[in-house]
């Protein structure tokens, strides 16, 4: 996988540094890759100097153009690369297992599963819980989603714990830099297939650029920093 994400580098010319899927926003210093394995356990190395934690601001991850590991600023701009499973099938095995081991609800109707975290977090850590369980902050791409998370959110309600408020909970879509609400798979809303706010939202209530669910099943703008629930989804 190194070597190939080498060659493209070259091949693009790309900037002299790409992200990688590794963070350790969780635990400073402490990376690992999006479905939790621990750096450690793998093959790769450091440049020299690094982590150097500059700043005390570098909780990402980036590969150099020898293949080598620097530790960066999240907020860089910086070129990445995706992968995905091959087949469907394959996915969609791969998916069930990580669901089953990490407390996920596999939901047919959308064929996604599904995680209700009651303890509250703020978006970027949520954003962080959900990566190290291989999967990501909830997306709603329908109004059949729109509604199952409702449902699941009123099971879960009871739960909540430690939430500025439990009328809604943190999902997978923000306001951008660009002023453009996006998911965190950089589609506009209405291209990720759902975008009914909720009644009077988002109305940036003491600036607001993170996006929520409100019980309702419609979406809200929430404050970034302040402790919500939030909900988690592993997609094949
Ligand atoms: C209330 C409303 C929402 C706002 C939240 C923040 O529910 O004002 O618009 O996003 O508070 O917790
Ligand atoms: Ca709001």
């Amino acid at each position: 996988m190194a070597q190939a994400m080498l060659g493209t580098m070259k091949v693009h010319k790309l900037a002299s540094s790409v992200f990688i899927g590794a963070t350790g926003i969780l635990s400073k210093g402490d990376f690992k890759s999006l479905d939790g394995t621990d750096l450690a356990n793998t093959a790769l190395e450091y440049a020299a100097g690094e982590p150097n934690n500059a700043n005390n601001a570098e909780d990402c991850l980036a590969m150099n153009e020898v293949g080598a590991l620097e530790d960066v600023s999240c907020s860089r701009l910086l070129p990445y690369f995706c992968r995905k499973e091959s087949t469907k099938k394959c996915r969609v095995t791969h998916v069930k297992s990580l669901c089953k081991n990490h407390g996920y609800q596999w939901e047919s109707h959308t064929g996604s599963c599904y995680k209700f975290h009651g303890a509250a977090k703020t978006w970027r850590l949520a954003l962080a819980t959900c990566h190290s369980e291989g999967g990501h902050l909830a997306i709603i791409n329908n109004e059949i989603e729109s509604k199952l998370l409702k449902k699941i959110y009123k099971e879960h309600v009871e739960n909540i714990d430690g939430a500025k408020e439990s009328r809604h909970a943190l999902i997978g879509f923000r306001r951008w830099d660009d002023g453009e609400w996006a998911t965190i798979h950089g589609e506009s809303l209405v291209n990720a297939g759902f975008s009914q706010w909720s009644p009077s939202e988002p109305n940036n209530s003491g600036g607001e650029k993170c996006g929520s669910i409100h019980d309702n099943g419609l979406l809200n703008d929430a404050p970034c920093d302040e402790p919500f629930a939030f909900i988690c989804e592993i997609s094949p």
